[in-house]
């Protein structure tokens, strides 16, 4: 094989398995780890201490400032929204692309969970394939809400593994993620910073798994770009070496 045909067959190769890599890793790049941690008391109240150990994103919202917890225990994932006091419709949404296959429109695979303030509002919506159906009754989760002092307001979620498709071990699982703080007096506020409701390739990644090893708690790596690049690199240079080598 000619030397420059050579050269063009390595890049057409790093450049395809760049162009297949890169989009599964996030078009926003955002990713969470869920740690596994003690179970909630499931009352809609962030208590002190039932949260510390979860992880959290904060954001700005109507209001002040939206953090949200979350972790994994027994077989459910646990989400906490601490938010400012707001209007009784202002909502803690919850969305999940259980498959992660982060479709540009809502998939069968993709839920919508939500709560009001009021608690009168519960529902979850299912994607279609092009959009999401009518509002339905909650099934395989459960949130509940509470108002402390007019100053802020809580809502603590179950959402059952097996709502999200996940059977254990869980390491090699990954879920499309998204939260709102939604329908408050100035706007719907997004986790993570724009993304959009009805489009699941704007949501971020969360991965599930973390190990003890030798006593400490150690993350699955997230898969990087970088590194699947030098990979490629790597392989296409044994590859191209092999071939001088046969002429
Ligand atoms: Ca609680
Ligand atoms: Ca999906």
């Amino acid at each position: 094989m000619e030397r420059r045909t050579s050269f063009l067959l390595v890049f057409l190769l790093v450049a395809s398995a760049v162009t297949v890599i890169l989009p599964s890793v996030n078009a926003l790049n955002e990713t969470i780890y869920v740690p596994r941690g003690s179970k909630p008391v499931m009352d809609g109240l962030i208590e002190p201490g039932e949260w510390s150990h979860a992880a959290n994103v904060s954001f700005a919202t109507d209001g002040g400032i939206c953090t949200i917890y979350f972790k994994h225990a027994e077989s459910s994932l646990y989400v906490a929204f601490d938010m400012p006091y707001q209007k009784p419709e202002s909502a803690a949404q919850v969305f999940l692309d259980t498959n992660n296959d982060k479709a540009t429109a809502p998939q069968t695979d993709d839920y919508r969970l939500y709560i009001t303030r009021s608690g009168l509002n519960y529902k979850e919506n299912r994607g279609t394939g092009t959009t999401w159906d009518s509002s339905n009754i909650p099934s395989g989760w459960m949130a509940m809400v509470q108002v402390i002092d007019s100053s802020r307001w809580n809502a603590e979620f179950n959402i059952s593994f097996a709502k999200l498709n996940i059977t254990e071990p869980i390491c090699d699982k990954v879920t499309g993620i998204m939260f709102i703080n939604a329908w408050t007096g100035s706007g719907d506020y997004y986790w993570p910073s724009g993304a959009f409701w009805t489009n699941p390739s704007t949501w971020a990644t969360a991965y599930w798994c973390q190990k003890i090893v030798g006593g400490e708690l150690v993350s699955n790596p997230i898969p990087s770009p970088l590194i699947a690049v030098a990979v490629v690199a790597v392989a296409s240079t044994v590859v191209l070496g092999y071939m001088f080598k046969r002429k």
